[in-house]
C-alpha cells in the first residue's frame, strides 16, 4: 500500500490542485475516489477523517489533512527535493501564500457560491450577482498575472491551486480570451505541463459540463 492516500473526485477543483501537486512532486500515492452523490463523504468513517465532509483529504501514514491549500503546502514542505514549488524564502513564500489565500477566499468562493446548490440539492440558481462575482475574481486574477506565473517568474503551488479553480469557472460562462488575455496565456502555459491535461483539464471539463446541466439562470 502506498503511504500517501488522497480522497477525492476528479471533478472537484481543490482535489485537482492536490493531484497536480502530487504529480509535480512525482510522489506515488493511492487515490480513493468517493461517491459524493451517494453520500460517501458523509459516512461516519469519512467524517472521522474530516468532520467537514469535504474533499480533498490527505492521509499520510496516519497524518490527516484537509483543505487543498494546507495539503499542497504540507506535501511540498515534507517531500519536495527543491523549494521551487513552495519557496522557503520568507518574502517569496508570503507571495505564494497570498495567492493561495486569494484562491481560497476569492476565486474558489465565487465558484462555490454557484456550486453549493448542486452539492446540497442537485440544482443551482445562478443570479446576476454570482456571475458578477466570478468576473470580479477573474479581473483580480488578471491583475495578479504580472509575470509568467501567478506568483512570479516560476511555477509554484499557487499556480496549481488557482488554475484548478479558474479552469472550473466556466461552470457558468466561457472565459473570453479578449477579456482575459493574461489568464488565457497563463492557462496555455500550464497546459504544457505533462500532467496538466490528464489531472486537471479532463476533470474541469466534466465539472463545468455537469454544473451547466444543473443550473437555472435568472436575471442575466
Ligand atoms: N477549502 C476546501 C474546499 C473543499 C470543498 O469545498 N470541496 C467540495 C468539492 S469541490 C466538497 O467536498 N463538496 C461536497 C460537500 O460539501 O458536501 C479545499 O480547498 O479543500
Amino acid at each position: 500500500m502506498s503511504k500517501i492516500t488522497l480522497y477525492g473526485v476528479d471533478i472537484s477543483p481543490p482535489v485537482r490542485a492536490c493531484l497536480l501537486t502530487l504529480k509535480a512532486l512525482e510522489l506515488p500515492f493511492e487515490y480513493k475516489v468517493l461517491n459524493l452523490a451517494g453520500g460517501e463523504n458523509r459516512s461516519p468513517e469519512y467524517l472521522k477523517l474530516n468532520p467537514l465532509g469535504t474533499v480533498p483529504v490527505l492521509d499520510d501514514k496516519g497524518t490527516v489533512i484537509y483543505d487543498s491549500h494546507a495539503i499542497c503546502s504540507y506535501l511540498c514542505d515534507k517531500y519536495a527535493k527543491t523549494d521551487a514549488l513552495y519557496p522557503k524564502d520568507l518574502v517569496k513564500r508570503a507571495g505564494v501564500n497570498q495567492r493561495l489565500f486569494f484562491d481560497a477566499s476569492v476565486l474558489y468562493k465565487s465558484v462555490w457560491n454557484v456550486a453549493i446548490g448542486f452539492w446540497r440539492s442537485g440544482h443551482t440558481v445562478v443570479e446576476k450577482e454570482k456571475v458578477d462575482n466570478i468576473h470580479d475574481a477573474l479581473r483580480q486574477t488578471e491583475l495578479l498575472l504580472e509575470k509568467s506565473y501567478i506568483a512570479g517568474d516560476t511555477l509554484t503551488i499557487a499556480d496549481l491551486c488557482c488554475a484548478a479553480t479558474v479552469t472550473s469557472m466556466s461552470l457558468v460562462f466561457d472565459i473570453d480570451p479578449q477579456q482575459y488575455p493574461k489568464i488565457t496565456a497563463w492557462l496555455a502555459r500550464l497546459g504544457q505541463l505533462p500532467y496538466f491535461e490528464k489531472f486537471n483539464n479532463v476533470g474541469a471539463k466534466q465539472y463545468t459540463g455537469l454544473m451547466r446541466s444543473k443550473w437555472t439562470k435568472v436575471e442575466l
